[in-house]
């Protein structure tokens, strides 16, 4: 019976049989040693046999085999076992040669080789150690919301109107009408609160951001979620952080060895996350730093940055919620603060010093809806699908969107989002 490599310990004494990727082949004067990696680590092979020692001093790297033999206790070997007397079989053609050394420890390519070559370079542990992150993340999300009554949707990736305010969506012909790449499934994550109450939603979205920066992508994955019967956006930070510590306790409790390998030094979310008001930050930056930003209506990545390092001093707290963002900086469905109206009931949630979530509290009532449109100067025609929800009795209502590959960046130290996004989308990347 086939096992894996982590089982082999297990079998001490016992014929033992591992599939896998022929990781390195070391040929020492009387024995060969072969290192076969499969999906639970990597495993030590001892030949001695003069006709198996030809034939892994002939075999590529990367060839796939399977390996039957005895597990055999040896305190050197890594693990302290090793499969001895081995008879290896090939499972596939000897396998073309790496574009760069992916069995030495450290990783020595520049990201656009490992871009170029992701289905063979993301083999590297350390490589691929981010998506294994980043799956646990996901899990984490999921558990979270679904621990506090929420429905996971499906909604259409390719829609009839832009959802977030700016140019940045990707224009396709579908079947002779315009259709647009979903920059959010903000329309429906909404619409669906009158069904559901509690809705959340993992999958894809697309902007076609202009700027080439190692923060934005043109595809990404987003996580979002949205819920009923909020007073303002406070209840949807407090969802926001069970969400965000479900996430970081999953890595901890599926990503174990992905942990340890990166050195990822996983964050305390505070039982309230602190938060301060987009004015009151202004207002700080100005005091203590050498800008003015206050009549600015956002805050610049700079300023992102120094106010995280300040809730790390202040609070001790690698997160911090900004609230209340100027009303005219924010998509026309944002709820504005009813005793400051120039300002909006939004936030984000800023983490180690990049903008990892927005979200806020939306409008709820239909005429607010087309007072919002008409002030843009928008007809509320093409969103007329979306606008039915209200007319038809719609809770006050909230929710919120979290940039995946960010955060797995953020948690990992990767100075680029496409180190944690398999085959990243861009202004220059269309394949692999
Ligand atoms: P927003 O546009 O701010 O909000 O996006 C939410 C989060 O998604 C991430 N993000 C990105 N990640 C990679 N590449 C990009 N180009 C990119 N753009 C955004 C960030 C960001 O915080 N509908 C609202 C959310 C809501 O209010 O529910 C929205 O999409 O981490």
């Amino acid at each position: 019976m086939r096992i894996l490599s982590s089982q082999v310990a297990e079998h001490v004494g016992e014929t033992v049989c591992v599939a896998g990727w022929l990781h390195r082949v070391r040929a020492l004067k009387s024995v060969t040693f072969a290192v076969v990696r499969d999906r639970a680590g990597l495993v030590q092979v001892v030949a001695a046999d003069a006709e198996l020692v030809k034939r892994l001093g002939e075999l590529p790297e990367e060839t796939v085999v399977e390996v039957e033999g005895t597990a055999t206790a040896n305190p050197q070997a890594p693990g302290g076992v090793e499969i001895t007397s081995p008879v290896l079989r090939e499972l596939s053609d000897p396998a073309l040669t790496p574009p760069f050394d992916i069995y030495r420890p450290v990783v020595t390519a520049a990201l656009p080789t490992v871009l170029d070559n992701a289905a063979v370079t993301l083999r590297h542990p350390r490589l691929r150690a981010p998506f294994e992150i980043s799956a646990a993340s996901v899990s984490g999300f999921r558990g979270a919301l679904e621990g506090l009554g929420f429905t996971e949707i499906h909604t259409p990736k390719v829609v009839s109107s832009a959802t977030e305010s700016g140019a940045n969506v990707f224009k396709l012909d579908w079947f002779g009408r315009n259709a647009y790449l979903a920059q959010s499934p903000q329309f429906y994550k909404q619409t669906m609160v009158g069904v559901f109450e509690r809705v959340f939603e993992v999958g894809p979205v697309f902007r076609a951001e202009p700027h080439d920066t190692a923060r934005h992508l043109a595809q990404y994955t987003s996580l979002d979620a949205e819920l009923g019967f909020v007073t303002d956006h406070r209840d949807v930070m407090a969802v926001v952080r069970d969400a965000v510590a479900g996430m970081v306790a999953a890595i901890a409790e599926r990503a174990p060895a992905a942990v340890e390998l990166l050195k990822v030094e996983l964050p305390e979310v505070p039982a309230e996350i602190p938060s301060i008001h987009f004015a009151d930050a202004q207002e700080l930056l100005a005091r203590e730093t050498d800008e003015d930003p206050r009549g600015e209506p956002d805050l610049a990545p700079a300023h992102e940055r120094w106010l995280c390092d300040w809730a790390v001093r202040e609070h001790g707290s690698q997160f911090l919620f900004v609230t209340g963002y100027p009303m005219a900086k924010r998509p026309f469905y944002t709820h504005p603060d009813p005793e400051r109206p120039e300002f909006s009931n939004s936030f984000d949630l800023l983490f180690r010093g990049l903008e990892l979530v927005t979200g806020g509290q939306r409008l709820h009532r239909h005429s607010d809806y087309l007072a919002a449109l008409a002030a843009r100067g928008e007809s509320p025609e093409p969103y007329a699908g979306y606008l039915a929800a209200f007319a038809h009795g719609m809770p006050p209502h909230g929710g919120f969107a979290l940039g995946l590959e960010r955060f797995v960046a953020r948690m990992t130290g990767a100075d680029n989002i496409r180190w944690t996004t398999l085959f990243p989308r861009d202004l220059h990347r269309l394949t692999p």
